[in-house]
């Protein structure tokens, strides 16, 4: 089988095959076409909803993102070997509340960004309160897109409950409130561990709990997808730094430079360069022997790791 090496901009290097990659990014390509129809669907409103609402969500909702979350969902599904139509719901809901959380990070009372998935922001093309508007009506819809599941009401119950602790203060809310209190101060790993556990970490463990979920899976599988994804989350959350420190504006679809500007806490400060690379490699070597209790169905799940790690946007 003939090996590639991808060889980023910054600088990770992973034998990856090339037929991996050629059944990834078909698998990729997917998924991503089933998630994008179904928001598309649930992002058309009738009467009651106005125009420059309904035009201001899907600017950003159907702008191209890399949709890591929705495909987490249905890999895990994958995985623990059934894909049910809560497992699509719930891959839908984790990208809007997603997308609610960069629509309202970008605002001039936050990381105030002017470029998002290649395009304006929100508040740069809609207008400031039509921003914080379009972010509400997500967050509260993606529970409705779950809620309607023709499923048991304990598995709808239960995966709502998860969500919206992953969304909580204590998670994602409570990360972010860190993250920007954090701001100039002189901080420590631990710290900003703790901060991305919650701003990215939650969103990316939900998204594989409920993969496991909606599949039906055991107790064990579900813990070893949660771990997975605390690994993951902080591995992506370290290239992010790196991208942000060395990538390219235009491939990102984001300004960079923005941690340095901010006077963010960030991996690269911290460890180093080289420090930051071994400790995200590392993470991904530990998520993927999470998945050992699955055998070939978590081929995807250790792709995307890889994937996580080599990525240039
Ligand atoms: C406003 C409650 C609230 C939370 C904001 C998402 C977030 C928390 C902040 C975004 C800023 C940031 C750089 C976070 C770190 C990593 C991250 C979540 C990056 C964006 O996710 P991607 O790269 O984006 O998966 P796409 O556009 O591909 O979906």
């Amino acid at each position: 089988m003939m090996c590639a090496h991808v060889d980023n901009s910054i600088g990770f290097e992973f034998p990856m095959t090339t037929s991996d990659e050629v059944a990834l990014s078909q698998y990729m390509r997917q998924v991503r076409h089933e998630v994008d129809e179904l928001l598309a669907n649930v992002a058309t409103y009738g009467e009651g909803c106005p125009r420059v609402l309904e035009d201001a969500i899907r600017h950003i909702l159907l702008a191209p993102g890399k949709r890591l979350r929705p495909m987490l969902v249905l890999m895990a599904s994958d995985a623990c070997g059934h894909r049910s139509n809560v497992s699509l719901a719930s891959a839908c809901a984790v990208e809007m509340i997603h997308t609610y959380s960069l629509i309202h990070d970008d605002l001039p009372a936050m990381d105030d960004d002017e470029l998002r998935r290649g395009l304006p922001t929100v508040h740069v093309a809609y207008g400031e309160a039509n921003a914080i508007l379009a972010g509400d009506a997500l967050l509260a819809q993606a529970f409705e897109v779950i809620a309607r599941c023709d499923a048991s009401p304990e598995k709808v119950v239960r995966c709502i409950r998860e969500l919206t602790e992953a969304a909580g203060p204590c998670q994602l809310v409570g990360g972010q409130v860190d993250d920007l209190q954090a701001e100039n101060s002189v901080g420590n790993v631990e710290q900003l561990q703790r901060i991305h556990e919650r701003k990215t970490g939650a969103m990316f463990r939900v998204a594989l709990r409920l993969g496991g979920i909606a599949a039906g899976g055991e107790d064990e599988q579900i813990t070893r997808l949660d771990t997975y994804g605390r690994h993951l989350g902080l591995a992506f959350q370290i290239v992010d730094d790196l991208l942000d420190e060395q990538g390219d504006t235009e491939q990102l679809g984001k300004q960079t430079g923005k941690d340095t500007e901010h006077g963010k806490l960030t991996y690269p400060a911290l460890m180093g360069v080289e420090g930051s690379r071994d400790l995200a490699a590392d993470l991904i070597r530990q998520a993927c022997q999470q998945l050992d209790i699955f055998g070939e169905t978590a081929e995807p799940l250790r792709q995307l790791a890889y994937f996580v790690l080599e990525r240039n946007n």
